[in-house]
């Protein structure tokens, strides 16, 4: 039995009982799917995005959430929301990257020196591009704005990772991205391909020595359980992409996919502001749970990933086009 945090799977849970007070049930019955926790600000800002859908469109669209993995992993949901199993899913661009791979170009390490760069490329020509690409290359669309994830950090059960020579012969998780696997290629480890669903028990049971991601994360998804060092590389931003689904988007009459594409990105600038807060005040609380935390050197990581000649590879593979809209944002990066 699934728990959704939709107010209408609320009205109900406690059993079977229709009363007269009961709302009609929707015309249009969505579901939405993601991989992080219940109380990440992505699911509070969707749970409250689901509410005044129902609202404004007097009960028409009832918008189900279904957190933490519940339909499957990252890349389950994206074959269900693919297909219309599912309508709606948030996923990294870099993810997203193994069916579209032009949508990898916003994870590209130490790109964005802050969320002034960031805001600017994905709301400006840099996602404008990306959401081209997913248009047209696959059954999917994106909504407008881009939902935040964060700069992402290194955590291990190790040693604290100050220089990328801290990192040889460790045994690190990435999401699964042609990307990502290049990257930490180039910082001198063999990445393991895991979706987030399996990250926990992967730590758990030292299938790998550690993994990335932004504080929300390691904080919301309790990976500092299992995680005894955090060393803060910020080594690429990354964001998720709220995916739907072309042909049951197209199910819902012109004005009532306004009122959804609205609410939907007011949510996600909401979400942004929550996530940026959230990453920024974290260590003190990942540190009351046991976490080492560290600073690393930022610079030492770029300059690797150059003489790897990462930035080179990745610029041959997006072509001369995208590789100048990212670094009108960036700077140049090799
Ligand atoms: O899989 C991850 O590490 C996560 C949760 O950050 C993404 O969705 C990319």
């Amino acid at each position: 039995f699934l728990k959704t945090v939709s107010a209408a799977s609320l009205a109900t849970a406690g059993g079977l009982h229709f009363t007269q007070a009961q709302a009609a049930p929707a015309e249009f019955v969505m579901k939405y799917a993601n991989n992080l926790a219940m109380t990440h600000p992505m699911n509070i800002r969707a749970a409250e995005m689901a509410k005044a859908i129902s609202e404004q469109t007097k009960g028409r669209v009832e918008i189900q959430v279904y957190p933490n993995n519940q339909l499957g992993g990252d890349t389950d949901m994206l074959a269900q929301v693919r297909s219309g199993a599912i309508d709606f899913f948030t996923l990294s661009s870099l993810t997203l990257g193994t069916l579209v791979p032009a949508t990898q170009i916003s994870g590209m390490g130490f790109a964005f020196k802050s969320y002034d760069q960031v805001w600017a490329a994905l709301d400006g020509d840099l996602g404008a591009y990306m959401r081209q690409q997913v248009v047209a290359g696959s059954t999917l669309f994106a909504f407008e704005k881009i939902w935040d994830n964060g700069y992402r950090q290194i955590t291990n059960n190790t040693r604290p990772i100050k220089t990328p020579d801290d990192l040889k012969g460790m045994k690190l998780r990435v999401p699964p991205s042609p990307l990502w696997t290049s990257m930490f290629k180039a910082l001198g480890v063999s990445p393991t391909s895991i979706n987030f669903a399996e990250v926990y028990s992967a730590l758990q049971t030292s299938i790998v020595q550690g993994q990335e991601n932004p504080l929300a994360i390691i904080y919301t998804s309790k990976l500092y359980e299992v995680q005894k060092y955090c060393s803060m590389t910020n080594h690429m931003w990354d964001g998720f992409w709220f995916l739907g689904n072309k042909k049951s988007f197209e199910r819902l009459p012109k004005d009532l996919q306004d009122i959804v594409t609205a609410n939907v990105n007011a949510a996600g600038m909401k979400q942004r502001d929550d996530v940026r807060k959230l990453n920024e005040s974290l260590i003190g609380d990942l540190k009351a749970k046991g976490i080492q935390v560290n600073e690393a050197d930022h610079e030492a990581f770029h300059v690797k990933l150059q003489q790897a000649r990462f930035y080179d590879e990745w610029h041959k593979k997006f072509g001369d086009q995208a590789w100048n809209i990212l670094e009108k944002y960036s700077g140049k990066l090799a």
